[in-house]
């Protein structure tokens, strides 16, 4: 049986231009054009080494956030669901995917009420949480896990903790027995039965990592948090997150995996 964790396909999207202006929370510097492209395409060479075949799309000027392809659609390997993004500027993001997605899945749902991100959506071995946010409505996350329920996946609403864009920029699993979370996650008692490595003090944003196939994807600028996944005997694959995190973004963001 396959790992929650073992993709053999994703889809990415070049950043555009506009990408510098992106959404953010803070007022801090804007990432520049081509250290976004960098990064982006560190990402996709770095998914391709896990063994993951990438339908790379074309940037999307009017999209400035389209390149965080993980927000308007959610995908498993059974099946495609376009999202109702939260953010105003990112709700025409969803049809954009329907093309690509559509090659790949025939029947792709569409989200029938309220609103959800997928950076909001965590796929456990036994369930699928739904965090709450400012992007992910109790009527988007009740329509979310009413599709996941028609595909024989259990699905769960929880709280994502103030002050943070989307679920899993607090929380990622490392493998099928534990989850890595910032303290606020780890403290909130989500993950029963689970172990729960707290982030270091400092590196919380490390939090928004990603295990693809048999390696983990992490931001290179948290060096504990790496050293601690390395002892936990995990290959690491250390991967530039400095101007994507700019605009809010983790590793997570870039890709739909399924
Ligand atoms: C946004 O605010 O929507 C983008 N600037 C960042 C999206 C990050 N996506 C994610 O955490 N899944």
């Amino acid at each position: 049986m396959s790992r929650v964790f073992d993709f053999s396909h994703a889809i990415a999207r070049q950043p555009a231009a506009s990408v510098v202006d992106g959404l953010r929370a803070g007022s801090g510097p804007s990432p520049a054009f081509y250290g976004v492209q960098a990064e982006h395409g560190a990402y996709v060479a770095a998914l391709g080494e896990a063994g993951v075949v990438v339908d790379v799309l074309p940037p999307l000027e009017a999209f400035p956030d389209s390149i965080f392809v993980e927000d308007p659609a959610f995908v498993l390997a059974e099946g495609a669901i376009l999202l109702r993004p939260g953010a105003p500027s990112r709700a025409g993001e969803a049809e954009t995917l329907a093309p690509a997605l559509a090659a790949h899945f025939g029947t792709v749902a569409r989200l029938e009420a309220g609103n959800a991100d997928g950076g909001d959506v965590l796929i456990l071995p036994d369930e699928v949480l739904i965090g709450l946010s400012a992007r992910t409505d109790r009527a988007g996350a009740e329509a979310l896990a009413r599709w996941l329920e028609s595909l024989g996946r259990r699905a769960r609403i929880v709280a994502t903790p103030p002050g943070m864009l989307h679920f899993k920029t607090a929380c990622a699993l490392l493998d099928e027995e534990t989850v890595i979370a910032t303290p606020a996650v780890a403290e909130a008692g989500l993950f029963d039965g689970m172990d729960v490595l707290r982030t270091s003090e400092g590196e919380e944003a490390a939090a928004n990592l990603l295990r693809v196939n048999d390696v983990l994807l992490v931001g290179e600028s948290f060096p504990r948090t790496i050293e601690r996944v390395v002892n936990r005997r995990h290959a690491v694959r250390p991967l530039a997150v400095e101007q994507i995190g700019r605009i809010d973004a983790g590793l997570s963001c870039m890709s739909l995996r399924w």
